[in-house]
């Protein structure tokens, strides 16, 4: 098995955080993305939509799409459970997940992606080239205000987005946080109290706190 990894983009980050949590050693090549590493050499024949991360296996399949990464090692390693232990946690663990990704994590891509501080005509990942789109930048802001307000609403509710414990659809909206910082240099955290709370607790968690060392 090999995984092939960066730990400075959001969606291989979610899979690291995965593996530390339920403590895998995965054989792992990492692909500087901002060095275009993975548009280099023989990536495309592993992954032609040259992407990270993707998680190679012995026979040869090659997984793609974190979630669906993060689907394959929760049934290889089962704990500690992340995707939810009976059908009702295991909805609403891919409900929050889709909604922080659909929501949060495209509004944010579209808010870098098409602004100056990204190489011009690669507005999407993949292979395919497209052009940048500036209206998308105010866009992606307004869309990065409203979803962290829904996040910040439902954390003033529940202690974690799909209950009263610490699943895959946190991880995932930990990760997306810690993006839109980077990317607008402005904490989503920083003025939402419930947001906040659980963004302290999810930073002090060991396999967390090891990752962002
Ligand atoms: N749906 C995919 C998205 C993968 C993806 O877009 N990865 C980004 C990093 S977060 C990437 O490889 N970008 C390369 C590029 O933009 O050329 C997943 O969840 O893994």
């Amino acid at each position: 098995m090999k995984l092939y990894y960066f730990p400075g983009a959001p969606s291989p980050r979610k899979v690291g955080i995965v593996i530390a949590e339920k403590g895998l050693d995965i054989p792992t090549e990492i692909l500087n993305i901002r060095a275009g590493e993975h548009r280099t050499g023989d990536y495309a024949a592993v992954n032609p939509n040259v992407t990270v991360p993707a998680l190679e296996l012995d026979d040869g399949a090659c997984i793609t799409e974190s979630l669906a990464i993060v689907h394959y090692l929760e049934q290889l390693q089962t704990e500690p459970n992340l995707m939810g232990r009976d059908a009702t946690e295991q909805a609403l663990v891919l409900m929050w997940h889709d909604i922080a990704t659909l929501e949060g994590y495209l509004g944010i891509q579209e808010r870098f992606r098409n602004s100056e501080a990204f190489p011009a005509g690669r507005a999407l990942p993949g292979p395919t080239g497209y052009e940048r789109i500036p209206a998308l930048v105010e866009r992606g802001d307004k869309r990065i205000h409203a979803f962290f307000d829904k996040i910040d609403r439902r954390l003033g509710e529940s202690e974690y987005l799909a209950g009263d414990r610490y699943t895959y659809a946190d991880i995932a909206a930990y990760v997306y946080r810690w993006f839109a910082h980077w990317v607008t240099k402005d904490d989503p955290a920083a003025h939402r109290k419930h947001l906040r709370r659980w963004t302290e607790a999810i930073d002090a968690r060991p396999a967390v706190a090891s990752l962002n060392a």
